[in-house]
């Protein structure tokens, strides 16, 4: 059996038609159906629904031998006990930081908003800057507007959710696209299926 860990929405809909160059199709439409598990035509492949940041958590521990995860959620959850094998090239945006067209001068120092903190600190410590971070959730874009933050870091694909809240890209952290994970204990015991499948799903990617 292969458990392939995955999160609805654009992962879900932009790994499919890879899924099923590799003769992998779900029998449940995960938008319609409250099934976290989903049966696929393989008798022995099934499909994990999950939160996207949980992603490589499931991967790590084994729940699921493989999984699709955004390269912003692996940067993130920093774990060093999985492997990385393909850029599937999917869901691909960049990783930002954005704040107000007009920023005023400021006495103190920064405050961030984001979801992505341990990327955060990373990066504003690679550039000798202290600043202070604020964990949020969601929908971070609201953060300038009410005062809560000075800057935010997200995620950033056409830029229309920035412009309609009067905010603009600052500067790149990183390019994102998702990635195929598989657990290491996985790779070694189910080494012949699970080369196998990524070896098809490599090929998809083209
Ligand atoms: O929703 P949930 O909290 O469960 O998790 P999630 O938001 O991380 O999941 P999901 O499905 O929204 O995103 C999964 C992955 O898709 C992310 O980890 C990224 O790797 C990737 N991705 C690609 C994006 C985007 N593009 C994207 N645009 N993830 C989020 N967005 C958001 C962005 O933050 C902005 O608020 O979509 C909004 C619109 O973007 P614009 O720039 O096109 O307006
Ligand atoms: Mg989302």
């Amino acid at each position: 059996m292969l458990k392939i860990a995955l999160s609805k929405g654009r992962i879900f809909q932009e790994t499919l038609p890879l899924l099923k160059q590799a003769g992998i199709e779900p029998l449940d439409d995960p938008e319609r159906s409250r099934k976290l598990i989903l049966d696929t035509n393989r008798e022995d492949v099934k499909l994990v629904i999950i939160r996207a940041s949980d992603v490589p958590t499931y991967v790590e521990y084994g729940a699921a031998d493989l999984g699709v995860a955004g390269k912003d959620v692996l940067l993130e959850y920093g774990g060093q006990d999985l492997y990385e094998l393909v850029d599937l090239r999917i869901a691909c945006c960049k990783l930002m930081v954005a704040g107000p067209v007009q920023m005023p001068t400021l006495q103190r120092r920064l405050r961030i908003a984001t979801k992505y903190v341990n990327i955060t600190k990373g990066y504003y410590a690679d550039q000798g800057e202290q600043v202070e971070i604020i964990k949020l959730y969601g929908s971070m874009e609201l953060a300038p507007l009410v005062g809560l933050a000075d800057l935010i870091v997200d995620v950033v694909d056409t830029g229309n959710t920035l412009r309609a809240n009067g905010l603009e890209p600052k500067e790149k952290i990183a390019d994102i696209s998702s990635r195929l994970i598989v657990n290491k204990a996985s790779m070694k015991m189910k080494h012949q299926p699970v080369k196998h499948l990524v070896e098809q799903i490599a090929a998809a990617v083209g």
